[in-house]
């Protein structure tokens, strides 16, 4: 039986207009670009004209299907009849696109985020759902998908769900997300290469700025931390998409209960990734201005990196030290 939460009438609104634009978060990862171009892919399967806003994506996600949907034009004088946001938590997740929405006539937000503000006109938000690509896939299950009959949207959804479930690891992997998974390989997803692609594979800059994140790794009251300039980020050729995996493998070690990667972004500004094994972390991040999950989440602010993962570090271990009392 269908999730209440997934009662909607986009099948409507879809009904009533041509031309239709779909959002992702900036800095787009896995889940983002897996559910946007699956949703997109099924738009147009059904004859519509769909348009992704998302800026440009790593290399690595080179499989996902439907690059021919990516919005070229300018985004100025754009005033859609209708808008999707998906897989974000917020309205500045938006980036550029955010302007569009602006003055979009109809807006949707699709999203899994726990923070989420409930920003557009209807919003389909399931915190308990594993990836924004979990939710894309129970919408159109309910218009009629199936994984067999159409491969690529479904490949998108499964590498969605593999890459916001860090491989069916992270606690968001439910039943359900297993079950949806099955449903995906039976209708024929390249799993093997899926998981490769999205988990596995580095590059050679990529490894080598591995290194350098893990030369300077610090431990305060089991947070592990580090940090990487923006110097360090380009010299060894790598953007801050490259950055993925460094946080996770800090969570990894035995003596981390958290871990905070701080990477500077240019103009001053530097993010924050922070992940948890069990202390929920979103209240400090989102304090932050930041946004995510309970273990997951990330907040960009305005300092150099080192400064940054000293502030941030101080309030994680300071709260993590009240939660075990
Ligand atoms: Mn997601």
């Amino acid at each position: 039986m269908m999730n209440d939460i997934y009662k909607n009438n986009i099948g409507d609104a879809i009904k009533n207009a041509d031309d239709i634009y779909i959002a992702g978060h900036v800095n787009p990862d896995g889940d983002a670009v897996g559910s946007v171009l699956a949703f997109g892919l099924y738009l147009k399967k059904v004859g519509k004209k769909p348009h992704i806003l998302l800026e440009d994506i790593p290399e690595r996600f080179g499989f996902f299907h439907g690059s021919e949907l990516w919005y070229k034009g300018k985004l100025d004088e754009l005033s859609p009849k209708l808008f999707f946001a998906v897989d974000c938590g917020d309205k500045q997740r938006l980036g550029k696109a955010a302007e569009v929405f602006d003055r979009a006539e109809v807006t949707y937000c699709i999203d899994h985020h726990k923070t989420n503000t409930g920003f557009a006109d209807n919003n389909i938000i399931n915190a308990q759902a594993s990836s924004a690509s979990e939710i894309i896939y129970e919408i159109l299950s309910g218009m009629g998908f199936k994984a067999e009959n159409d491969i690529d949207i479904a490949e998108n959804i499964y590498g969605g769900i593999v890459f916001d479930t860090g491989g069916f690891k992270h606690n968001c992997t439910s039943r359900r997300c297993h079950e949806i998974a099955g449903m995906l390989v039976q209708g024929g997803v390249d799993t093997t290469g899926i998981h490769s692609k999205l988990l596995y594979e580095h590059t050679l800059s990529q490894a080598r700025l591995f290194g350098i994140a893990l030369s300077k790794i610090k431990h305060k009251d089991n947070v592990s931390y580090t940090s990487l300039t923006a110097e360090e980020i380009s010299g060894c050729g790598c953007t801050a998409a490259d950055c993925d995996g460094i946080v996770d493998f800090l969570l990894n070690l035995d003596v981390s209960e958290c871990a905070v990667l701080v990477t500077e972004r240019g103009n001053n500004i530097s993010k924050a990734s922070v992940r948890s094994k069990g202390f929920p972390i979103a209240d400090i991040v989102v304090g932050l201005g930041g946004g995510g999950h309970a273990l997951a989440a990330g907040v960009s602010c305005e300092g150099s990196a080192e400064e940054i993962s000293e502030k941030i570090v101080d309030l994680i271990a300071d709260g993590l030290k009240k939660w075990k009392k």
